[in-house]
């Protein structure tokens, strides 16, 4: 009786987590104390922006430049009819990098927070794919491509402020 009550209750702890790893963005149940928010960037290999970034050329996500606050949260959506990825470089600097590096596989989800040393989506369908949901935890700009089409600059950058 009781391993039988103890794997229902595991059930539900799995349901729990599964429906956080779902794909749709589920409502907040609850108030949070801290006034992070939810912030959407669309995956789209034609966005090319009227205005070049602060960072130089970026473009294939819109918006391709986002301000946010440590502790926001972001999430790549895919309308595009290309499957894309949104994975981290190895550079800090201060322009669109000259030279690419991915920290690890582009193609497997790794990560969940913004400023870790590697990152990545993995990959996002098309058609209204959805990637996991990233946390922002550490200050700075934090450039990332895709990587089936970082030869043709789908490079955007978070910018992540106090
Ligand atoms: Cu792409």
């Amino acid at each position: 009786m009781h391993a039988r009550s103890l794997l229902s209750s595991l059930g539900v702890a799995a349901l729990a987590i599964s429906v956080i790893g779902a794909t749709h963005t589920p409502k907040p149940k609850y108030h949070e104390a801290s006034t992070s928010r939810l912030v959407t960037i669309r995956m789209d290999i034609d966005f090319r922006p009227h205005k070049r970034s602060s960072f130089g050329k970026i473009e294939g996500y819109d918006p391709a430049e986002v301000h946010v606050h440590m502790g926001d949260k972001i999430q790549w959506v895919n309308p595009d009819d290309e499957v894309h990825t949104a994975t981290g470089m190895a550079y800090t600097g201060g322009t669109v990098p000259a030279s690419y590096k991915f920290q690890g596989d582009f193609t497997k989800p790794h990560g969940r927070i913004i400023g870790a040393s590697e990152w990545s989506t993995g990959n996002v369908a098309a058609h209204g794919g959805k990637s996991p949901i990233f946390v922002t935890k550490r200050t700075g700009h934090y450039f990332y491509s895709c990587g089936y089409h970082i030869g043709i600059g789908q490079i955007g950058v978070i910018v992540v402020e106090p």
